[in-house]
């Protein structure tokens, strides 16, 4: 099961909780368009990916075993969207995903086996091992993924309309 919380920013390492107690509630996660569930079979996962169109799937591992792990940690944890959804279904180990609320907060999402976090377009967010420095997990995307990381300091590029067309999404809510 996911845990939600405020990012608390107390010069720890990335990995470490950062947990400033104060719990966010699924309500919230929705409003800034953030979808989560639990899917303790793989057949739920299916059923979802059948529903929303997503044909596509691969997966990811990360572990001290993993080539250049700090190199990509470090990539994974600047703020950035993509311009399309990022789909991950946890199926081993924990991690961090941080997204921004609508004040600018980081809400930390912590992560493990049977969860499914799908992050909307155009949502600034990254993403970090825990402790432990171990995930699986399998990405779910709809044809050709869109993995190309916009960063956070190109907010006003004009080559992304993606972060327009989130605001639009959520000021509707
Ligand atoms: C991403 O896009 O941030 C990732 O794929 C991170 C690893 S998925 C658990
Ligand atoms: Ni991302």
């Amino acid at each position: 099961m996911a845990r939600f919380y405020y990012y608390e920013e107390d010069g720890t390492s990335m990995t470490a909780p950062h947990d400033s107690h104060r719990a966010v509630e699924a309500a919230q996660l929705e409003k800034i368009g953030v979808f989560y569930a639990n899917l303790p079979q793989m057949a739920q996962v299916d059923a979802l990916a059948s529903q929303r169109g997503y044909s596509s799937r691969d997966c990811i591992k990360l572990s001290e075993e993993t080539p250049d792990l700090e190199t990509k940690l470090a990539i994974f944890f600047e703020e950035h969207l993509h311009d399309d959804e990022e789909i991950r279904y946890i199926t081993s180990g924990e991690g961090y995903f941080d997204v921004r609320d609508l004040n600018d907060e980081w809400i930390r999402c912590h992560v493990s086996a049977g969860d499914m976090l799908i992050l909307p377009l155009g949502i600034f967010h990254r993403f970090t091992l825990t402790d432990a420095l171990t995930i699986g997990a399998t990405r779910l995307f709809k044809d050709e993924p869109k993995w190309v990381a916009i960063p956070r300091t190109t907010d006003s590029n004009p080559t992304s309309t993606s972060r327009e067309e989130y605001l639009n999404t959520i000021s509707s809510f």
